[in-house]
């Protein structure tokens, strides 16, 4: 079975699956095991790994020790064609549907499929789109593409159609790593409501019970990056597991 068909199956007896996402950056090296070992304590259903932004040669050597220590799928969600490494149980293959920089709605990924072929890795077909999370983001800057406005739902509800249409196996809803405003749950509800597969929401969610509400929007998936960097005790991150379980 797939990684992500195991993931769906979880779904069988728990509202919805908690994502830990770990940038494999030079800010978390002296960390890492330990962040990964408090995510293998909290009960979280896997882990993400990736960045806009990697600011030195080492991200794959830090994939490769998140691997080594995670109890659970490391999945890559890749900033770029750089990212691609063996050391991850699959990759999320997106494409930045909301932009309209055909460099990462479909350079990137042709580049992309020879290695991941070669590699033999599971892809995960993803429509990534970025919302309006107040702030300038990384995604923002570093694709140089604009973000969906977060007061045109419909702008929102079209867009992941489309990547329903598109044959695509999973929505992404993105407010940006650290947004100061989170997907709200309005959009979440109207972007459920409207499609059949699955929705995966992250950015700026800082708290268990702001989490909670995106589960019971609809989302299937929760990620939080920041909180467990900052802040990623044991304890808070089985706080966060438990309530996207429960929902
Ligand atoms: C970013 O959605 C993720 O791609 C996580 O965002 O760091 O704000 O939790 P945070």
């Amino acid at each position: 079975m797939t990684v992500f068909h195991s993931l769906l199956e979880r779904l069988d007896h728990q509202s919805a699956n908690y994502m830990v996402l770990i940038d494999p950056d030079r800010k978390n090296d002296g960390h890492l095991e330990q962040l990964v070992e408090a995510v293998n304590a909290s009960g979280a259903d896997g882990i993400l790994v990736g960045g806009s932004l990697i600011m030195d040669g080492q991200f794959e050597q830090r994939v490769a020790q998140i691997k080594a220590a995670a109890q659970v799928p490391v999945i890559l969600f890749p900033g770029g064609t750089t990212q691609l490494t063996r050391h991850v149980d699959a990759v999320l293959f997106m494409s930045l549907l909301s932009g309209r920089n055909p460099q990462f709605l479909i350079s990137e990924q042709v580049q992309a499929a020879p290695i991941i072929k070669h590699l033999g890795l599971e892809t995960v077909s993803t429509g990534y789109l970025l919302l309006a999370g107040g702030g300038s983001t990384a995604v923002e800057f570093m694709s140089d593409t604009r973000p969906l406005p977060l007061d045109k739902p419909d702008l929102v509800v079209a867009h992941a159609l489309a990547a329903q249409y598109l044959g695509m196996s999973l929505v992404y809803l993105e407010a940006g790593s650290g947004a100061p405003r989170s997907v709200p749950d309005e959009v979440i509800r109207a972007v459920t409501e409207a499609v059949d597969i699955p929705v995966m929401v992250g950015g700026g969610i800082r708290d268990p019970k702001a989490a909670v509400a995106k589960v019971r929007a609809g989302a299937k998936f929760v990620v939080t990056g920041t909180v467990a960097e900052e802040t990623g005790t044991p304890e808070l991150l089985r706080a966060f597991a438990e309530a996207v379980h429960q929902g």
